[in-house]
């Protein structure tokens, strides 16, 4: 599949929300959060059940992992204000801890009594287990109420991003949602990363956001790297968790979830469940499916479902993708736009042999294929680079400010000299090369296509949209010869933003379906726009 150049519908949706948080901000304390979770070192979980929504309609009975709810959650990282880590969620709380630190996690077992034991592995990490009963792979939080805690104790030895997934029945109990995934932020992080392109993107937008005055634009990362190296420096960051379900497995449970056990029963409770044959018919980014993954994190229609997927970033920003595959297959997830460079697997940086001081050895990947139990950390970026033609529709002989910006470029050729410009990182080597032959405004013609007149219903209403960035390209593009825009800008003012929208989905065209409908599944948009527009994360 190929979005190359889709007009961003939900622009107006997410511009909306920006105002609103605009007059918010005022009056409480900031929300923020790209990658949320809860930071500890102590962490007082449950596993317990509940329904889990999907875009067909369904709710699905599911076991995840959540925060005790006689104790309050240690607290958001970053704060999310007024949001309650739920008692179940999938994935789990994500566990954010610093590197160095002695972390504790206590594990109540709430599951249905026939559900039998259950417990949690953290892989890379050397785990004290204390309390519970012996299990198959660690000590257990019992199914009878006199045995149902047990206590994981290890140091976060070292960064990264990795999952943590029971270690009971772990055909039954990571199908039913009992995973999440834990990031150890760097002790110390080097001191280039704390300049570079997300530093001049708070100095910039304090001032100069044409979308929104005044609104500055806040620093929604963990950390400003992933890892103690200059390579591993970073201008944004999300968490991505892969999974699927098959619904069958979730219904035999849920019939089952009212037995009682014998007195005696074994660890694996009295539950009689077939993992196989395995048909999975929903597949999941952070538990929720296309289009669900697109509504804000914690969004209230998902209540035990917290986590969106919904990457957004202007040019040339690093950003930082933590990918953990968490289901029982292999999901070959494709990032339109650009590769991704692979910093590390399971929290083990790749480094040079020759220089790894200063250099990493990471192959940059076309798909971030991902495998069960697997943690990648990457590094994306995406810029015009490649287009061939003026991203931003710019036109020297235009008496439009904005169309007669100037491009600088840098030793790598990007106009990245003045921090404020809205074409900033325009890659300069397309500036003022025209797109279409005979474009409706005043952006520069004479170029190699010929776009679909948006005026002409036939045709107009097919074309997706622009294809420029920045303020108002889009409709200097359009002109003032017509009165209906571009199709996209019907919903999406064209004097505001126009951003390009890039598929990331599974490139197993199966995974984009839910329940075997197109669209659904594995499938999000990825937002670029130009630097002026503020992107919220706190929605
Ligand atoms: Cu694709």
């Amino acid at each position: 599949m190929r979005a190359m150049n889709m007009k961003k519908a939900i622009s107006n949706t997410q511009l909306l929300l920006a105002t609103v948080v605009t007059v918010a901000l005022l009056l409480t304390p900031a929300a923020f959060a790209a990658a949320p979770g809860i930071t500890g070192p102590t962490f007082n979980l449950t596993a317990q059940q509940a329904f889990i929504s999907q875009p067909d309609g369904n709710f699905v009975y599911s076991w995840g992992y959540g925060c005790v709810s006689a104790s309050a959650p240690s607290g958001f990282a970053p704060t999310l204000t007024g949001q309650k880590c739920p008692t179940m969620q999938v994935p789990g709380p994500t566990l954010i801890v610093t590197q160095g630190q002695t972390v504790t996690v206590n594990l109540t077992n709430n599951l249905p009594n026939a559900a039998g034991n259950t417990s949690i592995l953290f892989p890379g990490f050397n785990v004290t287990a204390t309390g519970g009963i012996a299990g198959l792979l660690t000590k257990e939080a019992g199914h009878a109420l006199a045995t149902s805690t047990v206590t994981y104790t290890f140091v976060a030895s070292t960064p990264g991003t990795r999952a943590y997934y029971s270690g009971t029945q772990g055909d039954l109990q990571v199908e039913m949602g009992l995973y999440g995934a834990i990031i150890v932020l760097p002790s110390a992080v080097p001191a280039s990363c704390n300049a570079g392109v997300h530093a001049s993107n708070v100095t910039a937008q304090g001032s100069s956001s044409l979308a929104h005055p005044g609104v500055t634009e806040h620093d929604f990362r963990l950390a400003h790297a992933a890892y103690n190296h200059p390579g591993a420096c970073y201008d944004r960051e999300y968490l991505f968790q892969y999974s699927e379900m098959d619904p069958r497995i979730h219904r035999q449970a849920e019939e089952q979830a009212g037995r009682t056990c014998p007195a005696g029963a074994a660890n694996t409770g009295c539950m009689e469940v077939a993992t196989e044959p395995y048909v999975p018919a929903y597949f999941m980014i952070n538990g929720r499916s296309m289009p669900d993954l697109m509504d804000p994190n914690y969004a209230p229609e998902y209540p035990h479902q917290p986590y969106n997927g919904n990457p957004h970033m202007h040019p040339g920003e690093l950003t930082l993708l933590r990918i953990i595959g968490t289901g029982r297959w292999q999901h070959p997830f494709h990032e339109h736009g650009n590769h991704v460079r692979i910093l590390a697997r399971d929290g083990n940086l790749i480094q040079s042999t020759t220089d790894p001081a200063n250099n990493l050895a990471g192959p940059l990947l076309f798909t971030t294929t991902t495998t069960p139990g697997l943690a990648m950390d990457g590094i994306y970026y995406w810029t015009g680079k490649g287009l061939n033609w003026d991203a931003y529709g710019h036109n020297p002989s235009s008496s439009d400010p904005n169309a007669t910006l100037s491009c600088t470029p840098d030793a790598n050729g990007y106009n990245t000299g003045a921090p404020t410009a809205i074409n900033y990182f325009e890659w300069c080597q397309d500036h003022n090369k025209p797109l279409q032959a005979a474009p409706f405004g005043d952006v520069a013609g004479g170029g190699p296509a010929t776009l679909p007149d948006p005026n002409i219903f036939a045709n107009g209403p097919w074309f997706g949209g622009s294809p420029y960035l920045g303020p108002n390209a889009t409709v200097r593009a359009v002109g003032s010869t017509g009165t209906t825009p571009p199709s996209g800008t019907v919903a999406n003012s064209p004097t505001d933003e126009a951003g390009f929208a890039f598929m990331w989905h599974s490139h197993n065209e199966r995974e984009i379906t839910t329940n075997n409908i197109f669209p659904g599944g594995m499938l999000m948009m990825m937002l670029v726009d130009s630097r002026e527009f503020v992107i919220d994360e706190s929605k």
